[in-house]
């Protein structure tokens, strides 16, 4: 708790744009939080998460930047949420170490993540990729979050980080608060466009698959007229049709229909037609947030200043809970 209100932390890895499914599957959800007066927010940019898997620095560094200037683009307010840097609050790697020493190696092990990611990265398999969800636990941990907003993928991450906070406690009593899994309004999992049985992804390397937050309205528009479909010709929502259920999942995200709606609208039309339908309500919706994040990204002073100052305040938190843990594992504290 902090003031009174329930904390919820989360956070994206800047490894590349977001994608439109980052977008309405996380950002967006976040973004309808910003007016609840009951809950402390925390949005970091997981730029230690990131180098799990090989950066170029210059590309890290963009990729960073344009992420947190997205966070603000998309609605949530800088003054009302705590955005802000992984890197820049160095409590994260120091808490992670710790709780390195109460995690075991059959735990990680188990994690699908680690698991997807070694034989992608079959070259770079490193202890960073083995030990992410520790740091992920950390993240959460340090500001004593009570909520978690993840999509499924992350579960199984949200599980350990709620084991290994167990188990802290047992041995030490109350440090940390046990955090809950949110789950948003829209529970949207956006698949790629160019295979509905795989998630839509900012590291694919088909990019005719995702749409980026940063895509123009021709390449919005080109990438769905794109999108795999099937040759059944009508449109229905159905599993038996993932690619025509994934843009029907994609236009009511971004319209409010719901899918009868949605179906009924394209009753007797064409895929054709129906794919430039969604190319354009998704361009409409991205357009205002891309306007913002122009007038955002050129603004090095007002960016700067808000990293400075989210820093400070997430620095405060996570210290006190450091601080806390230094105590109860047996550090000597620096005399005054
Ligand atoms: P990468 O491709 O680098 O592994 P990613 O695109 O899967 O990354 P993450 O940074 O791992 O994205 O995830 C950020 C957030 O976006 C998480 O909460 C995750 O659940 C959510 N998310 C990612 N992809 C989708 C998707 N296709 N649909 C809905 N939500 C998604
Ligand atoms: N692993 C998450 C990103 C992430 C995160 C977190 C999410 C890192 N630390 C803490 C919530 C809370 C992902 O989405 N890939």
């Amino acid at each position: 708790m902090i003031d009174g209100k329930k904390v919820l932390l989360s956070g994206m890895q800047s490894t590349g744009i977001i994608t439109l499914g980052n977008y309405l599957g996380a950002l967006k959800n976040w973004v309808d939080l910003n007016d609840d007066e009951s809950v402390q927010c925390f949005y970091a940019v997981m730029d230690l998460h990131s180098i799990t898997v090989r950066q170029d620095p210059a590309t890290l560094r963009k990729n960073g930047r344009t992420l947190y200037a997205l966070y603000i683009a998309a609605g949530l307010d800088p003054e009302k949420n705590c955005l802000f840097f992984q890197s820049h609050v160095p409590a994260h790697a120091q808490l992670a170490w710790i709780l390195n020493c109460y995690t075991y190696m059959g735990e990680m092990s188990r994690m699908t993540q680690f698991k997807d990611k070694s034989a992608k990265h079959a070259d770079n398999i490193n202890t960073g990729l083995f030990t992410y969800p520790v740091l992920m636990a950390a993240d959460i941990l340090l500001y004593q979050a009570d909520m978690v907003p993840v999509g499924k993928d992350q579960l199984q991450h949200l599980e350990i980080a709620r084991d290994i906070a167990g188990r802290f406690n047992g041995i030490y009593g109350d440090v940390f608060t046990i955090p809950e899994a949110y789950m948003g309004k829209s529970g949207a999992k956006i698949m790629s466009l160019q295979d509905p049985t795989k998630k839509m992804s900012k590291s694919d390397e088909n990019p005719n698959g995702s749409i980026l937050l940063l895509d123009d309205t021709d390449t919005i528009m080109r990438k769905f007229k794109r999108a795999i479909t099937d040759s059944d010709g009508f449109i229905a929502y159905s599993e038996d049709k993932p690619g025509i259920k994934n843009l029907i999942d994609i236009y009511d995200a971004v319209t409010g229909n719901t899918p009868e709606q949605t179906v009924a609208e394209f009753d007797g039309k064409g895929y054709g037609d129906f794919k430039m339908a969604v190319g354009e309500a998704v361009a409409s919706t991205l357009k205002p947030v891309q306007d913002e994040y122009a007038r955002l990204i050129a603004d090095k002073t007002y960016l700067d200043s808000m990293m400075k100052e989210n820093a400070a305040k997430a620095s405060y938190y996570a210290n006190k809970t450091l601080r806390k843990v230094y105590k109860k594992v047996g550090f000597i504290e620096l005399p005054r």
